[in-house]
């Protein structure tokens, strides 16, 4: 079974609500869908859509200009192993993990489909059916803040992810103190400041706050910076952007600089680059999420289905941008969450089929 066709699909994603993080407000997102057709018929679909262009170093034009500039490398390649097209990958492009992902994720696709396995199986199996997500809180006022960790909680999520940074320290540290008078232990927080804080507002907001169960998560713009206060510090550090590879990664934990990871899907290349990273972490004993920086179905499907087959004791949970869109490419098999958890989906591969009607336009093929 070889790949015949590439057809790159441009969907803009419309978002139901603002969604702001430290200096920056999101109303849109950029979305590239991947269609990978074999010799024999069979489809397969990827995904990769960054969250703007300034919250990692890809960006949505990247990711497309890249899948173009692997197309020919891409085209022929044997369907059933995701490792030489891999390799392939790397012989024609340095870098763009991201790209690379939505290639990865729809031979993962292709290759479910073909064995009549769901993905999660393919990728050592699923230890839960249902995975528990996470709803991140945006920068807002701590009333509002408060207000809305409430509903989430009411509606079974089991762990809050709390936006901070590009502000006074004094609001972050008053939106902590207000969400915890408000939900106190019942839900797990975690503070993200997304490279934002300097060393001594980190320190600040930890000492503020500092019998406050959180974890804060991506507190400074570089792992130097969180390295020179980590001792310091009253709460574990979680690194996410920092990641932006494995070799991130490893360095992260030999340099012993965090407690655990917010891991993004695309950013590390994919299904199988994530499964790599799943087990380093497991052998350090990190807990770490499954998510990615945006996406559709698609990309939410990868996630579920990789999220499944983590240590739970580790899982973190699998963030999502379903609750914060308007539409699902699969509206009947589109992966949605209830009371706070997703359910693996039932169908091979990554167990849903997107309505063509509804991926956007068509910026490129290849055959
Ligand atoms: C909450 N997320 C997983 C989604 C946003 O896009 C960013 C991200 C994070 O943790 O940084
Ligand atoms: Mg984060």
């Amino acid at each position: 079974m070889r790949i015949n066709e590439i057809h790159i699909y441009q969907k803009e994603l419309l978002l139901n609500q603002p969604y702001s993080m430290a200096g920056t407000v999101l109303h849109a997102l950029d979305s590239s869908i991947v269609k990978l057709v074999c010799d024999n018929g069979l489809v397969g679909w990827g995904e990769t859509c960054p969250v703007g262009p300034t919250y990692q170093p890809e960006h949505a034009l990247g990711a497309r200009a890249a899948l173009t500039q692997m197309a020919p490398a891409i085209i022929g390649a044997p369907a059933l192993s995701p490792l030489l097209l891999r390799r392939r990958m790397d012989a024609s492009l340095n870098g763009h993990n991201q790209a690379k992902a939505a290639i990865d994720i729809a031979v993962m696709d292709l290759i479910g489909k073909f064995l009549k396995l769901r993905v999660c199986d393919l990728l050592g199996g699923a230890i839960i059916e249902s995975v528990p997500s996470y709803f991140a809180i945006g920068i807002a006022s701590p009333e509002d803040s408060a207000k809305q960790a409430k509903e989430k909680m009411a509606q079974g999520y089991p762990r809050l992810q709390i936006k901070c940074g590009g502000r006074s320290i004094d609001e972050d540290i008053a939106v902590i103190h207000k969400i915890w008078e408000t939900v106190g232990n019942k839900v797990r927080l975690a503070i993200d400041a997304n490279r934002s804080l300097n060393s001594r507002d980190t320190l600040l907001l930890s000492l503020a706050c500092r019998q406050i169960p959180i974890v804060i998560e991506q507190p400074c713009n570089t792992m130097e910076e969180i390295a020179s206060i980590r001792a310091q510090l009253h709460h574990p550090v979680y690194l996410d952007e920092n990641t932006e590879n494995l070799n991130d990664v490893l360095r992260a934990i030999s340099l012993g600089i965090c407690d655990g990871f917010g891991l993004k899907l695309t950013r590390l290349g994919g299904l199988n680059a994530f499964t790599t990273v799943r087990d380093i972490c497991a052998a350090r004993s990190l807990p770490h999420s499954c998510d990615d920086a945006s996406g559709g179905d698609i990309v939410a499907a990868a996630c579920v289905h990789a999220g499944a087959t983590v240590d739970p004791a580790l899982l973190e949970g699998v963030w999502i941008g379903a609750p914060y869109y308007t539409e699902h490419y699969d509206p009947e098999n589109g992966i949605r969450i209830e009371n706070g958890h997703i359910n693996l989906p039932a169908l091979p591969g990554l167990g849903i089929s997107p309505d063509e009607s509804k991926i956007g336009n068509l910026a490129a093929s290849f055959d």
